[in-house]
């Protein structure tokens, strides 16, 4: 993420976002009521909470398999990326490894809708309809071994249907991890879809990880292995730049990128800043996974 951080360009930003009634939304989805044990805004604020417009979440994106411009993945990820058939292969530390269809995981894991913020490191968010279920039912079919501590996530690795991995700007395929407990948050989802619709390519099609209260760049796109696993795993873009991409990356106004301020972020679609929340505004959900450690050194 070599860019400055927000720079946002006039002609980008969209003056209006779209604002879907809830309930005409989830009739036209056809979404099911999100369970009472997951509330659909898990997060404190208010005001600020209305979702970006799909055309902003839609075009707007990192996903440097088809590009590093913020609009290169709208233009190339619906060319070359097909989302079917498409599997995903659970394994590693479990009593049940087992290769995944995945019409078969949308089957067997029926979606709900979450409005989540994403905030990405590089200060600018949005706030984002997802559908999905959590990562945790997955998991938990697979059966973790009591040694596995650590959960692996692998994006597909093929140039024919990821342009931009011709390219060395990362080491391919793209990885990223969670400790265990992270992994099994129920507010960790698997997202299959957005506004209702199935993920758009450049979103991440067919299945992409979202972690509301990480930096943007832990939740990666069209997964393809999910391993369970003893040791911390390498992450992109910590071996990219250790200095500045910490495992960890929970989103904190406190600590600074070494390039840039972490205090305030610009909300796609909106014109003034907006001060960043401790975890996102995930904190009381949180926060109580990282007791005992310091923030600024596991960064
Ligand atoms: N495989 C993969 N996943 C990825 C990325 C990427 O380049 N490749 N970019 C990340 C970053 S930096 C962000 S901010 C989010 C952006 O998700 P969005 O485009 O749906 O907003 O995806 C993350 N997942
Ligand atoms: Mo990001």
């Amino acid at each position: 993420m070599g860019q400055a951080p927000g720079d946002i360009k006039a002609s980008e930003i969209t003056p209006e976002s779209v604002w879907l009634d809830r309930r005409t939304f989830l009739k036209a989805a056809g979404i099911a009521a999100v369970s009472a044990l997951v509330p659909r805004l898990a997060r404190a604020g208010g005001a600020d909470d209305k979702p970006t417009s799909f055309d902003d979440i839609t075009h707007y994106n990192n996903f440097y398999e088809f590009g590093t411009d913020k609009l290169s993945p709208s233009r190339e990820a619906p060319k070359y990326l097909k989302a079917r058939p498409w599997s995903v292969r659970v394994e590693g530390l479990v009593a049940k490894p087992k290769t995944w269809d995945i019409d078969e995981v949308v089957k067997r894991f029926p979606a709900e809708e979450r409005v989540y913020h994403l905030r990405c490191v590089e200060a600018w968010s949005a706030v984002v309809p997802w559908s999905g279920f959590p990562l945790s039912a997955l998991l938990k079919k697979a059966e973790p071994k009591s040694k596995a501590k650590y959960v692996a996530f692998q994006t597909l690795l093929d140039p024919k249907q990821m342009p931009g991995q011709n390219a060395s700007v990362l080491p391919w395929p793209y990885v990223e991890g969670l400790r265990l407990d992270e992994a099994m948050h129920p507010l960790t989802m698997l997202a299959t879809g957005l506004y209702g619709k199935p993920l758009p390519a450049q979103d991440g099609a067919p299945i992409r990880l979202v972690v509301p209260w990480k930096y943007g760049f832990k939740s990666i796109k069209s997964i393809v292995k999910v391993m369970l696993v003893e040791r911390q795993p390498p992450t992109t873009w910590n071996i990219a730049a250790p200095n500045e991409y910490g495992f960890y990356s929970n989103v904190n106004p406190a600590v600074d990128h070494p390039r840039w301020s972490q205090k305030t972020e610009r909300r796609l679609g909106d014109l003034f800043r907006h001060p960043t929340l401790p975890f996102n505004g995930y904190e009381t959900q949180v926060a109580g996974l990282y007791k005992g450690m310091d923030l600024a050194k596991d960064f």
